[in-house]
């Protein structure tokens, strides 16, 4: 068993990143199994869930000539272009039917401001308008952060970037995540997160 000061923190496994989704991670369903294993080990689980609205800035449908993937500039800096998924309350922004979310404790919901994304679990893009987390793990004194789900080099690296600038000890579980891996994105921030003193483990060494 994992220790108190730790939580296993679930990230945006839902329909529309799961094969068949709008935004379908490759491999993204593989993660379930492996989180469902996982989850017994930990004391404390909690979730996260991409909740937009259906106009969402984040959306290429709403970027007249602008197609899904491209890269805009929007007032807090770069922003991918996304088919439109996970809008609030569908089908898509459901979690996988198969992941086991009895014991999650919280579920943090973000991207839901229509002007704003939100891939990391604590900060929205901007990076300065926090969800709350820090202060929730903070307040019931977890200070390390297992990560697991998708996708890796987006929410989930987004979230380990946040939790290490934070102060958190923040470990991947890389075979409990998928990436979507835009234009070598995931060696990038694989890169990246190394550098920022993220620890890396498989789900068999948890
Ligand atoms: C995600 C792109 C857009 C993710 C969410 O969960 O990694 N990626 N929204
Ligand atoms: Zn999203």
């Amino acid at each position: 068993m994992r220790p108190a000061s730790e939580i296993l923190l679930i990230v945006d496994v839902q329909n529309d990143f799961c094969p068949g989704g709008a935004l379908a991670v490759p491999e993204g369903d593989a993660v379930v199994s492996v989180i469902n294993a996982l989850i017994p080990r930990f004391t404390h689980v909690a979730l996260t869930q991409d909740w937009h609205t259906p106009d969402h800035t984040s959306f290429a449908s709403g970027h007249a000539g602008r197609a899904p993937f491209e890269t805009v500039e929007l007032s807090y800096g770069e922003q991918v272009l996304w088919p439109d998924h996970c809008v609030q309350a569908s089908e898509g922004a459901a979690f996988h039917p198969e992941l086991d979310t009895t014991r999650a404790e919280l579920v943090v919901r973000k991207g839901f401001r229509r002007h704003i994304d939100s891939y990391s679990a604590f900060f929205e893009n901007d990076r300065t308008t926090p969800t709350g987390l820090a202060g929730y793990l903070a307040e019931r004194g977890i200070d390390t952060i297992c990560l697991a789900g998708l996708a890796t080099d987006f929410c989930v690296a987004f979230s380990a970037l946040d939790g290490r600038r934070l102060g958190f000890a923040v470990t991947v579980i890389e075979d409990a995540c998928r990436a979507i891996d835009l234009d070598g994105s995931l060696a990038a921030m694989r890169d990246e997160m190394d550098r920022a003193g993220v620890a890396f483990t498989t789900a068999d060494e948890v």
